[in-house]
C-alpha cells in the first residue's frame, strides 16, 4: 500500500541520523520550539492554487505545522517565480527558523538560495526539484518520480490501446519539473512502440480550464483522429473530458483519458466511466516536510531525497478504492 511504503520512506530518512541523539526526548510528540526556546517559525513559499493537488499540499502542511506548534508563514506565489524570490527574501528578512519551498519551475534559483544558506536557513524543497550547480544550497528534496510517473501512464497506455493509436498531450507548466519529467518518461515508452503517435503536445498549466481550452483546440485540429489523451495532471484531464463531452464524444470510450496524481475528482470520474486511468502522486507531504526539518535542526543528516512510493489505479480499481482515498 502507498501510506505504507510512503511511512517506509520516511522511516528510512529518520533513520539516516549518523547515530546522533535525537533532540526530543519523547518521539512523536510535537517539537514546537526552536532552539532558542520560543516557537518554531517556518516559511512555506506555495506556487499557487492551480490545482486539487496542490490545495491538498497546501493542506498538509498547513495542518501538520499546527499541529507541531510550528508557526507557518504561509505566500501563495499564484503561479510565479517572481513572488516566490520575493517571498523568500521576506522570510530571510524575518528571521525564520526553516523554510519550506514548493519551486514553480527548476531554474532561476540559486542567487536566492545562496542568499539563504548565507543566513543559515535550511531550506526544504516539496514535490519540485530546482536545477541547481550547488547540491548543497538546499537540504532535502521530498517528492515522487516524475520521469516514472510518466513511464507507468505510457506503459498503461500501451497496453490499453495495444500499441496502436494517436495520442495528444496536454503538458504541465512550462519549465516545471513535474511536466518536464513526466513528459521525457511518457516518450520513453511511447518511442518504443512505433504504432503510437503523439500528435500534439501543449501546456496546459496544470489546470482544469486551460485543459479543456487546449483540448478544445486538439479536438479541432485533429478530431476524430485522436484515440487517446495524456494529461499531466488529473485537473487538466477534467477539463479535457468536459471539452470531449461538449463536442459530442465519450471520454473514456470514444477517446481514452490518462492522467496523474489520484484526486478525488479523478475516482469519482473513473467510476463514472469518464476517465480510464490515473497515476497516484502523494501530495500528503507536511509530515515528512516537518520530520526533515527537525531532523536537520537537531543537527542529523537527513537524505538528499526521498521519494514518495505511488500507485496506478483504473475503472477495474477505483469503485473499491475511492472510499480511502485521502485527497
Ligand atoms: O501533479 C499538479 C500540480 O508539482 C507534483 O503540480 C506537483 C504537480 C501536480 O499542480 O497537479
Amino acid at each position: 500500500m502507498k501510506a505504507f511504503s510512503f511511512s517506509l520512506a520516511l522511516a528510512a530518512l529518520a533513520l539516516c541520523s549518523c547515530g546522533e541523539k535525537s533532540g526530543s526526548p519523547n518521539p512523536g510528540t510535537p517539537q514546537p520550539q526552536g532552539s532558542t526556546g520560543k516557537k518554531l517559525t517556518v516559511g512555506f513559499s506555495q506556487i499557487g492554487a492551480e490545482s486539487a493537488w496542490r490545495s491538498a499540499e497546501t493542506d498538509s502542511i498547513r495542518s501538520e505545522a499546527e499541529k507541531r506548534g510550528v508557526d507557518l508563514k504561509f505566500s501563495d506565489a499564484q503561479q510565479k517565480q517572481e513572488n516566490q524570490i520575493k517571498a523568500l527574501r521576506t522570510f530571510v528578512a524575518n528571521g525564520v527558523d526553516a523554510i519550506i519551498l514548493a519551486p514553480v519551475v527548476e531554474t532561476g534559483w540559486e542567487p536566492v538560495l545562496r542568499e539563504i544558506k548565507q543566513a543559515n536557513i535550511p531550506v526544504v524543497l516539496v514535490d519540485r526539484g530546482v536545477k541547481v550547480s550547488d547540491e548543497s544550497l538546499y537540504s532535502t528534496l521530498i517528492a515522487s518520480d516524475f520521469v516514472e510517473e510518466g513511464r507507468r501512464a505510457g506503459e498503461w497506455l500501451a497496453k490499453k490501446l495495444e500499441g496502436k493509436g494517436n495520442i495528444v498531450e496536454l503538458e504541465g507548466t512550462i519549465g516545471a519539473a513535474p511536466a518536464i519529467d513526466r513528459k521525457k518518461g511518457f516518450h520513453e515508452v511511447i518511442d518504443k512502440n512505433p504504432g503510437m503517435k503523439i500528435l500534439r503536445s501543449q501546456s496546459g498549466d496544470f489546470t482544469r480550464a486551460k485543459g479543456k481550452e487546449v483540448m478544445e483546440a486538439f479536438l479541432k485540429a485533429e478530431g476524430k483522429n485522436i484515440n487517446a489523451v495524456y494529461a499531466h495532471n488529473d485537473d487538466m484531464a477534467l477539463g479535457a473530458i468536459q471539452a470531449i463531452d461538449e463536442a459530442g464524444m465519450k471520454p473514456g470510450t470514444d477517446i481514452v483519458v490518462i492522467s496523474i496524481d489520484g484526486v478525488k475528482a479523478a475516482f469519482e470520474a473513473m467510476v463514472a466511466g469518464k476517465l480510464n486511468c490515473t497515476v497516484e502522486c502523494n501530495p500528503l507531504l507536511g509530515p515528512a516536510a516537518f520530520d526533515a526539518i527537525e531532523a536537520i535542526r537537531a543537527g542529523k543528516a537527513v537524505e538528499k531525497k526521498t521519494i514518495a512510493k505511488d500507485e496506478v489505479f483504473d475503472q477495474s480499481t477505483a469503485k473499491d478504492v475511492i472510499g480511502s482515498r485521502k485527497y
